[in-house]
């Protein structure tokens, strides 16, 4: 069996749709994990969808996505902007790996202009919502196609 694109999202991002939907909208992190798997479908691709609030816990998620991903698509959301330790894990996971944000950064606080993480990803797509995810999920099947893997 194929191995699944793990979808990947670091803190608060629980708290989608319930607080700040001026920031952020009003999709709960369920209805983007639905918009994302459903893109997925159409494309026979499956999905591993997690969030954790906890730095450590998402390092260990990017190891074990080394050995049984296809692909990572991460939303590291505060840790983004602070975690070296994120950047090392996704160097050394050697995946196709697509960085998410659903606001705009650039067009937010200057500490949220620099991504850490930046240096592990093949792509970056921020400020389109939901939708940001449904294109990562275009992209990494586009690569995939093409890499003939
Ligand atoms: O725009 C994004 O996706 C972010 O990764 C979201 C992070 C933020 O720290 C990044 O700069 C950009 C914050 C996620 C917190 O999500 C909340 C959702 C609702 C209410 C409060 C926080």
């Amino acid at each position: 069996m194929a191995k699944p694109v793990y979808v990947l999202n670091g803190p608060n991002l629980n708290l989608l749709g319930k607080r700040q939907p001026e920031v952020y909208g009003t999709a709960t992190l369920a209805d983007v994990e639905q918009i994302t798997r459903a893109r997925a479908k159409d494309l026979g691709l499956e999905i591993e969808f997690r969030q954790s609030n906890h730095e450590g816990v998402l390092v260990d998620w990017i190891q074990e996505a080394r050995e049984k991903a296809s692909a990572l698509i991460i939303n590291a959301a505060g840790y983004t902007h602070t975690s070296v330790a994120l950047l090392d894990s996704l160097q050394a996971a050697e995946l196709l790996v697509i960085e998410v944000h659903l606001s705009n950064i650039f067009r937010r606080d200057a500490f949220r202009q620099h991504s850490y993480i930046s240096l592990g990803a093949n792509g970056v797509i921020c400020g389109l919502g939901a939708k940001g995810y449904e294109l990562a999920i275009e992209a990494i099947a586009d690569l995939v196609r093409k890499s003939g893997t």
